[in-house]
């Protein structure tokens, strides 16, 4: 049977920015297993339904149908104990938790100030009045008012330091190959560079020769990865 992994899309449906398919793609690709991407938009609640959820990613292989991206990574592990570990286990499954964390509540939330009116560009036009309604109800302010860059920058340059302290030592957050921890930090960092109206999200040289390194891991998936820019510079806003 087929591995389906269901994975959000924008106003075009070749534009994937859901950070959390990212990285289980990456995963994926890590372990060298196929998947088929299965386009799907914030609204259809009912098409995943059958996952308990309604978020992406949901990992649909064989008979087992698994949500929520970490523990989409750690099934792989489980499932395929003999393709290269993404998570690990013991107490590397445990930091790289911790790390999922961190990634979620430092980095996300700065990225998320730099690009949040640059989703609404990017997201579906169905989608939008949802988007907003939904955010603005969690920010407890308006886009524009949540949407500031440059405080972003600042709060992005912060929550980085660890990462900064880690790519100084070696090229790879996981050592001298990506894993786990790569991946985590890629898919929001690939997020923001696929919405981004303004790119480069990352100003800091050495983050962004990280990211470009990982872009071109497996056959340049991330390189290949449309953003809202193409789009704009085709369509307009
Ligand atoms: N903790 C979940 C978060 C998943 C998540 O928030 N997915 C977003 C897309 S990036 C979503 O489906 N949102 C649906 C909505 O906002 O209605 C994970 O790691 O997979």
């Amino acid at each position: 049977m087929a591995r389906i992994l269901y994975d959000l899309y924008g106003r075009d449906e070749q534009l994937r920015f859901s950070p959390y398919c990212w990285r289980v793609r990456m995963a994926l690709a890590h372990k060298g297993l196929d998947v088929e991407l299965k386009p799907w938009r914030f609204q259809q609640k009912d098409a995943i339904a059958f996952a308990n959820t309604d978020k992406v990613p949901v990992l649909c292989d064989g008979d087992q149908v698994v949500a929520d991206s970490f523990s989409i990574m750690g099934y792989l592990d489980d499932a395929y104990p003999d393709t290269p570990s993404v998570l690990g286990s013991g107490a590397s499954y445990q930091r790289a938790l911790l790390f999922s964390h961190y990634v979620d509540r430092q980095v996300s939330p700065a990225l998320l100030r730099i690009v949040a009116l640059d989703l609404l560009t990017a997201i579906h036009p169905d989608d939008r009045d949802y988007f907003r309604a939904t955010r603005e109800a969690r920010f407890g302010c308006t886009l524009e008012e949540f949407h500031s860059p440059e405080q972003g920058q600042t709060l992005l340059h912060k929550a980085l330091a660890p990462v900064r302290a880690v790519l100084r030592t070696s090229p790879f957050l996981d050592g001298e190959t990506p894993g786990g921890a790569d991946y985590l930090l890629f898919g929001s960092i690939m997020w923001a560079n696929v919405v981004s109206l303004q790119a480069p999200v990352i100003e800091e040289a050495m983050i962004d020769d990280w990211f470009r390194r990982l872009c071109a891991f497996y056959d340049g998936m991330g390189n290949h990865a449309l953003t809202v820019r193409d789009l704009v510079d085709k369509q307009g806003a």
